[in-house]
């Protein structure tokens, strides 16, 4: 059991001079130490370097920063990048409308893909829109001419 303690404590021994020691005890250079590189194995020279982690309520900047949460999307870039403002992020709140669709006239119709045609070419046997939407659902439109006899 002494052995083995001993040898324990022989492994554990300080590093020399500037060196950096590891988690797992190992020593490597300075210029290792947050160079992207896991030189320690454990990865601890590359732990401390990195950017802090940001707390719960806080929102962490691209450029690492953190900044509270609430600042987000606040309309005040917070960020030394602005990131806490970037519409990708921000535009959930305001979702982009969508594309608006030309506005057909009076008693014009609306093909599916967007055009405009006459309304008696509607359900005339003969595909029209792009889409082909003008022949489609003809059963309920010729049932709702018939109904309110537009025309
Ligand atoms: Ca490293
Ligand atoms: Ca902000
Ligand atoms: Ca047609």
């Amino acid at each position: 059991m002494r052995q083995v303690v001993e040898a324990i404590r022989s492994r554990r021994k300080a590093c020399g001079g500037e060196e950096f020691q590891c988690r797992n005890r190992k020593c490597v250079a300075p210029i290792f130490l947050c160079d992207g590189d896991d030189d320690c194995g454990d990865a601890s020279d590359e732990e401390k370097c990195s950017a802090p982690t940001c707390g719960p309520h806080e929102f962490r900047c691209n450029s690492s920063e953190c900044v509270p949460q609430v600042w987000s999307c606040d309309g005040d870039p917070d960020c030394p990048d602005g990131s806490d403002e970037y519409p990708e992020r921000c535009g959930r709140q305001a979702p982009p409308l969508p594309r608006p669709r030309p506005r057909c006239d009076a008693g014009e119709f609306q093909c599916g893909s967007g055009e405009c045609l006459r309304l008696h070419w509607k359900c005339d046997g003969d595909a029209d829109c792009k889409d082909k939407s003008d022949e489609a659902n003809c059963r309920e439109f010729t049932q709702a001419i018939r109904d309110h006899a537009v025309l």
